[in-house]
């Protein structure tokens, strides 16, 4: 009987045959030098649960113990940067890729491809150690396959994000989207303007359950600070914690609105002069930044550090829900509109975005913003984050820009998992079940053929007003985001959901062993 194998997300192609190759203390890893960093990930991976580290060798003295392989193989450019092939003899495992990110996907199968224990992260006796004899061909569909943290609603510790970025690589997913500030908190410290964490970091208190039944509540405010926020050390080690598992870090600089807490800290940002506080319920603020050259320049001067900061070709300025009220009401605003041409304030606000397209573009970067960019006419460079369902993303793709789905009907981890929401903690509505997400087709029908490469692959979003804690986020995100590891990764019609069910119920296990608090 052959053991079965519950690979999340799925490969592409397998074949499975008798037999194991078994791995214990006198197994050797051989690899040429440009495999060795993947080598050493593969090694630490196994080693909390093993108990002990592979060697790593260059050639072939192994003579006939067995050996596990990585190899970059330049003519299998066919299987993109991601890609990879794996083959598993009982005397040989042999990982094969045109690129280190394709190794280290294969190093995350095999890790699968092993007993549950092996993601326990003390060791672990008595369990034999095989990988079921195969061979597979893998390559993920897109090329974005991202999660989105928000961590201004309520601040996760260092610990977590580093956490959530390992449950990440495993499920081969390469792009953490990082919302960092927003009317609630700002997240990251920022050297030239230093009240930006010193106030915006911090709220008094929060509103306890939900702004619309604060009426039955008896206390709407729990009394209690919150806050916290990111060193820029903190943030180039998680930078490059991700780097090594293969995910990028896009940080998310919210503008010109959800932006009461950068205001709370500096009133000049605002368009009343009023001091405000940081924002200690949820909803959309109407207090968004002024459109002042000082203002763009303040904000550009922030990016310079996010830049210096975050590699990521793409920058995330945000650009969501932005009331237009106060830019009706200010003479100085109005000023503006005038003196550009401007016919209305949704054409102000793409000025707004335009500056810092041009901004980004012109230190090499890419902007990226949340679909209501789109109003008042799309910056030329920009890339959109469809998240109002999949028009955004549609019309972005139709005018010759990239886009990534992102859609609230489907990716939005922050509602309710059950219809019967009974036995669940108070979530922010909605309902996305386990099969909406796994059903989710990120191209959208309709779009022409010469369009849909303009897709660049999809996101699922944690926005954190009711996670107040990581067990919340973890509990939320898993094991929706299970599923959508496999939207971004299948190849498109890839999709059983009964199969999926029960290669989840061996994942799960596997959630156990790393204590994730995952929806049952
Ligand atoms: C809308 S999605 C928002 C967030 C909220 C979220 C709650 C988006 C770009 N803006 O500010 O947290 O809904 O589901």
């Amino acid at each position: 009987m052959k053991t079965e194998i519950n690979l999340i997300p799925d490969v592409k192609h397998i074949v499975q045959s008798d037999g194991f190759f078994k791995i214990n203390n006198q197994t050797l890893i051989e690899t040429a030098e440009d495999g060795k960093e993947i080598a050493h990930s593969f090694c630490d991976m196994l080693a909390p649960a093993l108990g002990y580290m592979l060697a790593i060798q260059n050639d072939s003295t192994a003579g006939d113990k067995p050996i596990i392989q990585f190899t970059l193989v330049p003519s299998m450019q066919h299987l993109g940067n991601e890609g990879y092939t794996l083959s598993v003899t009982p005397q040989k495992i042999k990982a094969q890729a045109y690129a280190k990110a394709g190794l280290f996907y294969a190093a995350q199968t095999i890790r699968q491809l092993l007993p549950v224990e092996v993601f326990s992260s003390r060791a672990v006796e008595g369990v034999v150690w095989q990988v079921p004899c195969c061979v597979i061909e893998d390559q993920p569909r897109f090329s974005w396959r991202g999660a989105m943290l928000d961590v201004s609603r309520h601040f996760f510790p260092v610990e977590f994000i580093y956490k959530f970025i390992d449950l990440l690589a495993m499920h081969k997913m390469n792009s953490f989207h990082w919302h960092l500030t927003d009317d609630q908190g700002w997240r990251i410290e920022i050297k030239k303007y230093p009240r930006l964490t010193e106030v915006g970091a911090w709220r008094k208190e929060t509103r306890s359950g939900h702004e619309n039944n604060a009426a039955t509540s008896t206390s709407p405010f729990d009394g209690i600070p919150h806050g916290g926020f990111y060193s820029q050390q903190e943030i180039r080690s998680i930078v490059a914690y991700a780097h090594k598992r293969y995910i990028n870090v896009v940080p998310e600089i919210d503008m010109p609105g959800h932006a009461q807490a950068a205001i709370a800290a500096y009133p000049l940002l605002g368009n009343t002069g009023k001091t405000l506080e940081v924002g200690t319920t949820w909803g959309i603020y109407e207090n968004v930044y002024n459109v002042n050259d000082s203002t763009i320049h303040f904000l550009q001067d922030v990016l310079d550090e996010v830049l210096d900061l975050f590699p990521s070709p793409f920058i995330h300025v945000g650009g969501d829900e932005v009331p237009k009220t106060q830019w009706k009401g200010s003479p100085e605003a109005q000023a503006r509109m005038k003196e550009i041409g401007l016919k209305n304030e949704d054409e102000l606000q793409s000025y707004f975005i335009r500056r810092m397209d041009q901004f980004l573009t012109s230190r090499g970067r890419r902007l990226i913003g949340w679909d209501e960019i789109l109003e008042g006419g799309l910056a030329q460079n920009a890339t959109v984050m469809s998240w109002r369902g999949e028009a955004g993303g549609i019309a972005a793709v139709q005018s010759g820009h990239n886009a990534v789905m992102a859609p609230n009907t489907h990716t939005y981890l922050d509602y309710y998992q059950t219809k019967e929401k009974a036995g669940e903690t108070l979530a922010i509505g909605g309902y996305l079940p386990l099969e909406k997400v796994y059903l989710y087709e990120p191209v959208p029908a309709g779009i022409s053929a010469d369009k849909r490469k303009l897709i660049l692959g999809a996101q699922a979003q944690l926005w954190s007003e009711y996670m107040p804690t990581p067990a919340r986020v973890e509990y939320m995100a898993f094991p929706r985001l299970c599923a959508f590891s496999e939207v971004v990764w299948r190849t498109k019609g890839q999709c059983d959901y009964p199969a999926f069910l029960s290669r989840l119920n061996a994942h799960q296990y596997r959630l156990d062993q790393l204590k994730v608090n995952y929806h049952r």
